[in-house]
């Protein structure tokens, strides 16, 4: 393909680029040997599970980095949102954006709790704090902001709202790790913050999340609840679920942890390169990522103007992933038209046109320790191709590829 003819291209059925898929989310793996070593250290002591030294030691780790007086470990960060609103009693309405991993949502609708879509900002694409109070009714319990992509919430506008109209605040920081919001690290905002460990996070644990808080009280009880809500031997005093993580998932986030900063290194050099890759592609401009805050860099994002670049997101997907270049739409379409709550609320796109106008022009890029500025060279000269023969290519397409939808070739 770099010999740059359109008969070369994946899309008409030739060899992919890449004779590897490059994922967005290919796991940071770390130092084996350290995990490898905990993991003896884990079987040798026969203690796997249950709040464990693995686990009271990430805690630790955690709560002092992030500068948020306690960390409660979990099984992943769904459970950790779960537990974290149920914790502070939200119930009836919660305020959530649509633009965000739908899990978001489903912690809440997973316990009747109903999730409110409000629209993002279209320059930080984290929930709008101009559009959140019109959303706000008579059963409204709280709000949840999500550091999308990394990018911190406008904290202050959000807190204020919340004190005012007495909700409760949770950020759902599962891209943030790492983060900060002028120069304070993200973790210790709102009542709680949640993190996700999942294998695709910048610090993974394979599958693992955390609630975090400044709340004594709050910690007590989110510790209790994650644990089936014994307070000691044979006492339950809460309700409670199994949110619990293993050892193991704690012995790979500690591992993951100790090479934060090389993963931060490559993150920002392959940002970079993308950066100095697609600069001239016209029609394509990646997010900026603002470099006076600390950042994990662990989503490159790009934007992808129709007209400018005379070619739909979605077919510069298409034309991607036949080169093994396994891009990814997040958050497409919107937590608001995927079920249930696309039937729950048919028109609610109404309200969210920025929302509605993001998801149909973004892609995120592979990055992170399986990615190299080399790649990313060869990845942003196949993109700059694609967009300066864009015309020949949906050309060839309506002949040939006759299943390919409409939509995708449409300007
Ligand atoms: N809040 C927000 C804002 C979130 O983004 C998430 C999770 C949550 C809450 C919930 O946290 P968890 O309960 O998951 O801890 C992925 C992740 O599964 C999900 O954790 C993540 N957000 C979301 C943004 O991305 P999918 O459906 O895209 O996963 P999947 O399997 O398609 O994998 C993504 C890419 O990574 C693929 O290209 C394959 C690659 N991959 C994946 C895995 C698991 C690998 O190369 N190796 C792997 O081991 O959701």
């Amino acid at each position: 393909m770099l010999s740059n003819s359109l008969s070369t291209l994946g899309i008409f059925s030739n060899q992919p680029e890449f004779g590897q898929v490059l994922h967005v989310g290919k796991p940071n793996i770390g130092d084996r040997e350290k995990l490898y070593s905990r993991i003896d250290d884990m079987l040798d002591r026969g203690w796997l599970t249950n709040n464990g030294p693995f686990v009271q030691q990430l805690e630790k780790r955690i709560s002092e980095y992030l500068d948020v007086k306690h960390c409660v470990a979990m099984c992943n960060g769904t459970v950790a949102l779960e537990i974290a609103t149920r914790s502070l009693g939200m119930s009836g309405e919660v305020i959530v954006p649509s633009l965000t991993f739908v899990a978001t949502a489903h912690a809440l609708q997973w316990q009747e709790v109903t999730p409110i879509f409000c629209d993002a900002d279209p320059v930080s694409f984290t929930i709008d704090p101009k559009q959140i109070e019109r959303f706000i009714t008579p059963r409204t319990t709280g709000i949840i902001g999500v550091h999308l992509w990394g990018r911190p919430c406008h904290i202050e506008a959000i807190e204020s709202i919340a004190r005012k109209h007495n909700l409760r605040l949770v950020f759902d920081a599962s891209h943030a790790f790492g983060c900060t919001s002028k120069g304070k690290r993200i973790g210790g905002f709102g009542d709680a913050e949640t993190l996700s460990f999942h294998a695709t996070k910048f610090i993974n644990s394979f599958e693992g999340g955390a609630v975090l808080t400044n709340n004594d009280e709050l910690a007590e009880k989110i510790r209790f609840m994650k644990n089936f809500g014994f307070k000691g031997m044979d006492d339950v005093g809460h309700i409670g679920t199994n949110g619990k993580m293993s050892e193991i998932s704690a012995a790979m986030c500690l591992t993951s942890i100790d090479n934060l900063e090389e993963f931060v290194a490559i993150n920002r050099e392959n940002y970079h390169a993308y950066r100095d890759g697609l600069k001239f592609v016209p029609g394509i401009r990646i997010h900026d990522i603002d470099e006076r805050e600390e950042n994990n860099y662990q989503y490159v994002v790009i934007d992808i103007d129709r007209e400018q670049a005379n070619m739909s997101r979605d077919l510069l997907m298409k034309i991607l992933h036949a080169e093994n270049i396994r891009v990814r739409r997040y958050f497409y379409p919107g937590c608001h038209r995927m079920e249930p709550y696309r039937s729950y609320y048919p028109n609610a796109g109404a309200l969210l046109p920025i929302t509605e106008k993001l998801t149909e022009r973004q892609l995120c890029l592979p990055t992170g320790t399986g990615i190299n500025p080399d790649l990313i060279k060869k990845i942003c000269s196949i993109i700059q191709f694609a967009v300066d023969n864009s015309n020949h290519i949906i050309e060839r397409l309506k002949t040939e590829k006759k299943d390919l939808k409409l939509e995708f070739l449409k300007l």
